[in-house]
């Protein structure tokens, strides 16, 4: 670590003021070159503690840049993990105001939810397949807090990787019933297929990218409990969206997933 407590304090809350006044602010690495890895977590957890200070419950985690497409997308070249308060989940087919948003994207991602905890590091997808209470499909709307969705890795990790609200629809279906490698989705913006992609393109496996969750957190001395609800990363690249469109995201075996935004 390279920033002290009251300077992570500090940059907590000028990106989590950014995020609740839907204000784009320059990259924090701008202010601070020299921050590090563990500073860019440090940052994260500490907007988590801000919000759960605030009444706020955490519903879950997510995993991000995941995908070679979204990598490639974004320029970087590490997964990254955050996560999900109570109020960014979204029903399914419900509306959502672009006006409580900067510049939003969607993602269509596979989700699982655990039934035991995992811990890592060493953790492998077998263990993470073990770990799995049931699959679920989503929609992830990212809205990075930075000027023209414009960052770099340590920048996005501080800034809760971007994520702002998620949609889960479908059903929910053992893993045992899926091949999750050639489970395909197509995404639809408006009546038209946008993107499309099979979970191999999240690391080869999705459970590779909730073992990989494991390991991460593993780093601050933390695991993914019981219970878990855990989206595992955009399988396609991510697709902007503005007023009047209606997203809709079709799982194999899984069913589909909508939100409308106005
Ligand atoms: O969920 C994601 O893959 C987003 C990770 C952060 C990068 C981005 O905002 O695209
Ligand atoms: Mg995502």
């Amino acid at each position: 670590m390279t920033l002290s407590p009251s300077r992570i304090g500090e940059l907590a809350e000028h990106l989590e003021r950014a995020e609740l006044e839907c204000r784009e602010v320059v990259k924090i690495t701008a202010l601070e070159p020299d921050m590090d890895w563990a500073d860019a977590y440090a940052i994260q957890w500490a907007i988590r503690a801000r919000k759960v200070a605030r009444g706020d419950r955490i519903v879950g985690l997510k995993m991000g840049l995941t995908s070679h497409a979204k990598m490639r997308q974004m320029g970087v070249e590490t997964p990254i993990y955050g996560f999900l308060a109570d109020y960014f989940s979204v029903a399914d087919s419900a509306e959502l105001k672009v006006s409580e948003l900067i510049h939003p994207k969607i993602e269509a991602e596979i989700a699982f939810v655990t039934k035991a905890p995992l811990r890592g590091p060493g953790c492998s997808i077998s263990h993470a397949l073990a770990a799995i209470d049931f699959a679920v499909p989503a929609i992830e709307v990212i809205d990075s807090r930075y000027e023209n969705f414009r960052f770099d890795l340590k920048s996005v990790i501080a800034d809760n990787a971007s994520s702002s609200r998620f949609v889960v629809g479908g059903r929910n279906r053992a893993v045992e019933d899926l091949d999750l490698r050639t489970l395909g989705v197509v995404l639809d913006k408006n009546g038209e297929t946008v993107a499309l992609g099979a979970g191999a393109a999240v690391l080869g496996h999705p459970a590779a990218s909730l073992a990989m969750l494991a390991n991460l957190l593993a780093d601050r001395g933390e695991e993914v409990p019981a219970g878990s609800f855990v989206m595992t990363g955009g399988i396609t690249e991510a697709i902007p969206v503005v007023a009047g469109d209606v997203v809709t995201a079709r799982f194999q075996d899984l069913g589909q997933v909508s939100i409308r935004f106005t």
